[in-house]
């Protein structure tokens, strides 16, 4: 395997350890800063805003050189960014993988040039696990669940009435919505009440949220019960569609959502949104770590998961304040 002058073990947070031996990268000169070429998704989100600002203070505060590419949503936005930090021969390449496939090819580039490569926020599927050293980031799957226990017992409390649901996912092929999809499926098939009933990407944007509830709500109409959005931004372009319908969003259609951000907490307040489960965005400091860790070839952790919570309406006006994004 590679990137290490010697082998190291993955540590702790819930990771399999991986034992990587390989050919040495080059020493850093002592006191030149380390440089990172970052390939970001895009700015789709409040969510991803919030991820960017956190990754490029953090670079600041370490002293880290930053090489910020915007992929606009597009895998082949994030390829070309990646083959051209190999050409600047940065450091470190990190990135948040746009979609889970497609990326053997430019990885092995990454390999063979010796550049360690960190996955955050989004994970890939890959044939050799040595392709990149560490993923930090959320436990999507587990976010779904939350979603769905959440449901169940929102539904226990009606006393166990039928609910049809419509399902808003993120993009097409990425980690979190793939993820967030099936660990919510998981759940909810304990309750064969609890039915979707339409599910279409609204590619993890407000515009596109919207519009695919608009098209929901003139298919279905009255028969919605519950909107399940895989991030915020779409659940709040599908409540204006749910406003402009003449139905009360969080009341007419409950609504739950992921991701936590200062506009779920805010449509909560205001009665709209029934509960958002939080997705940390906030990975800039554990990127730098973990990238200056690699860079002095000593272990690192393959897989770093961070801890995330529920937050139901009725505690969204006390926590709003408290909230860093
Ligand atoms: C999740 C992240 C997702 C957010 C969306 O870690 O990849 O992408 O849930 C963002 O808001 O667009």
């Amino acid at each position: 395997m590679t990137f290490t002058r010697r082998s190291f073990l993955g540590v702790a947070a819930g990771a399999a350890a991986v034992a990587a031996v390989g050919s040495p990268i080059p020493a850093l000169a002592a006191n030149k800063p380390l440089t990172i070429g970052f390939s970001q998704v895009g700015a789709e989100s409040e969510w991803r805003t919030a991820n960017t600002a956190s990754i490029k203070a953090a670079a600041k505060q370490a002293g880290v050189n930053l090489k910020f590419a915007d992929a606009q949503q597009r895998q082949e936005n994030q390829v070309k960014a990646i083959r051209s930090f190999i050409a600047q021969r940065v450091d470190v390449i990190a990135f948040s993988p746009v979609v889970e496939t497609g990326w053997d090819t430019v990885l092995r580039e990454a390999k063979a040039a010796k550049i360690p490569v960190i996955l955050t926020d989004r994970a890939v599927k890959v044939s050799d696990p040595s392709l990149y050293v560490s993923f930090i980031g959320s436990d999507f799957v587990e976010e779904g669940r939350r979603a769905g226990r959440w449901l169940l017992e929102y539904d226990k409390q009606l006393g166990g009435k039928p609910l049809n649901i419509v399902e808003l996912q993120g993009t097409v092929g990425s980690a979190p919505a793939t993820d967030r999809k099936n660990g919510f499926a998981e759940v909810i098939a304990a309750n064969p009440k609890l039915k979707i009933i339409r599910s279409q990407t609204g590619d993890f944007t407000r515009a596109k949220g919207k519009e695919v509830m608009e098209a929901f709500l003139k298919s279905e109409g009255k028969n919605i019960n519950v909107l399940y959005a895989h991030n915020d931004d779409m659940a709040i372009g599908a409540i204006q569609a749910i406003e402009e319908a003449g139905l009360k969003p969080g009341k007419d259609i409950v609504i739950v959502s992921i991701d936590g951000v200062r506009g779920a907490f805010q449509a909560m307040v205001q009665g709209k949104l029934n509960v958002t489960v939080e997705c940390n965005p906030l990975l800039g400091p554990t990127l730098m770590q973990t990238a200056q860790a690699v860079a002095a070839g000593k272990p690192v952790a393959k897989r770093v998961t961070i801890e995330e919570g529920v937050f139901p309406a009725d505690v969204a006006a006390k926590v709003l304040p408290t909230r860093k994004y």
